[in-house]
């Protein structure tokens, strides 16, 4: 049997070598990653990669889908149960291809879609201009409220009545607050509008019923696999309603995508399966624990974190206003030291996105290894040494050696 007739390209090998060193020595804290189980990757790296399946379980365009079929079939029941729903296609390849899907499903290009600004903590695919959901739609956004920089419900109220959006979408990438789905239901209501939650970075947490359930409220709910859910990267849809899921999945297979990915839809199915597990609440009640004790060594320390604080997984860190740097440069300071964030526009920010004036910062991967309070604790002293320039570059990635040997990673 010829599988395998020459080794890996060496330098190949050296990117995969060198990222499970990364992985394992820097204190990831970007709030959409996460490290999945070693189950999960050796689904993902299987052999299902060599089967096409085009279609959807028993109604497929090739033969010898009886394995992969299982795979998708458990995958769907796996992630309904989790979330009570009805229906699910577990096949868009990302989170960006389900809301396209979605988009594509219940409007037609021109349609107005309501969104989340960027700039306030929504996602590109939300309305965004050089999205493709800002240039096939017509799209209108809402902010925050300006004082308690929370999503100001009586403004998406207003300007919902004023432009009358035919789909409202709820979620964001960048917001630490509980999103109240039951008021924007209300709210899609007056305006006659679906509404569509993609609760993409929540999922883990709404799947344990750590921040309440959208799917009771929305006609559509999206989602990508791979943030606090912990699973492997891509998307899925969930629906209660018959008609909206039979648009759906003709949408997704054959409107936008060819053949789904089965190795990443058995590796869903196991994610689904370990979130249905009790122990995933722990984790996730770990998660929120260790970013509040972050978020509040920050305050006391005299830095504003948006909002004043956390419900969820992450936080908004303003450096600009406290040390007058950017969040770019905050960025590049703590990933010298082994640190990793992403520079992450505030509320009405005065820079521009390349700079911003914050970091996002986030709790589930850091969790998945280990750590409690008070780790979030040290690190959040670490940052804070870092960017007030306190101590050395040395001491400081010796202070996170530390914490990364305390907590191994895929050993
Ligand atoms: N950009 C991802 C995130 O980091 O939130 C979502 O697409």
């Amino acid at each position: 049997m010829i599988l395998v007739i020459i080794e890996m390209d060496k330098r190949l090998k050296a990117v995969l070598d060198k990222e499970l060193y990364r992985e394992q020595h820097n204190i990831e804290l970007i709030a959409s990653e996460n490290f999945v189980s070693k189950d999960i990757m050796e689904l993902q790296g299987s052999i299902l990669t060599n089967k096409y399946a085009e279609g959807y379980p028993h109604k497929r365009y090739y033969g010898g889908c009886e394995n992969v079929d299982v795979a998708e079939e458990l995958a769907i029941e796996y992630v309904c149960k989790l979330f009570n729903a009805k229906y699910a296609n577990v096949q868009p390849h990302s989170g960006s291809s389900a809301n396209m899907a979605v988009y594509k499903a219940l409007l037609n290009p021109g349609d107005k879609i309501m969104g989340l600004d960027l700039d306030q903590g929504g996602h590109l695919t939300h309305g965004y201009k050089v999205s493709f959901s800002g240039k096939d739609y017509v799209s209108v956004s809402y902010g925050l409220n300006k004082d308690t920089e929370l999503i100001d419900y009586d403004e998406v109220e207003r300007i919902a009545i004023l432009e009358k959006p035919k789909l409202i979408v709820a979620g964001a990438s960048a917001y630490s607050r509980i999103i109240d789905f039951k008021r924007f239901r209300s709210i899609a209501d007056k305006v006659g509008a679906y509404l569509m939650v993609d609760m993409a970075h929540i999922a883990g947490l709404v799947a344990t019923g750590l921040h309440p359930s959208p799917v009771e409220y929305a006609d559509v709910v999206t989602s990508t696999t791979h943030k606090t859910l912990r699973g492997p990267r891509g998307g899925f849809i969930l629906t209660n309603d018959e008609d909206i899921i039979k648009k759906i999945n003709k949408t997704v297979f054959p409107g936008i995508q060819g053949g789904p990915l089965m190795h990443v839809i058995a590796a869903k199915a196991e994610c689904f399966y370990e979130a249905l597990d009790p122990n995933f609440k722990t984790y996730g009640e770990q998660v929120i624990k260790n970013i509040k004790a972050m978020s509040d060594t920050f305050i006391e320390n005299g830095y504003h974190v948006v909002s004043n604080g956390t419900d969820n997984h992450l936080i908004l860190l303003d450096v600009k206003s406290k040390l007058n740097i950017s969040g770019a440069e905050a960025e590049e300071k703590l990933g010298r030291i082994n640190i990793t964030v992403n520079k992450n526009k505030i509320p009405n920010d005065t820079l521009g996105a390349k700079d911003a004036s914050g970091i996002r910062i986030g709790s589930p991967a850091m969790t998945t290894r280990g750590l409690k309070e008070k780790d979030f604790i040290e690190i959040a002293k670490i940052i804070i040494d870092a960017l007030e320039n306190n101590e050395s570059e040395q001491k400081l990635i010796e202070r996170v050696e530390k914490i990364v040997m305390e907590y191994p990673l895929y050993e």
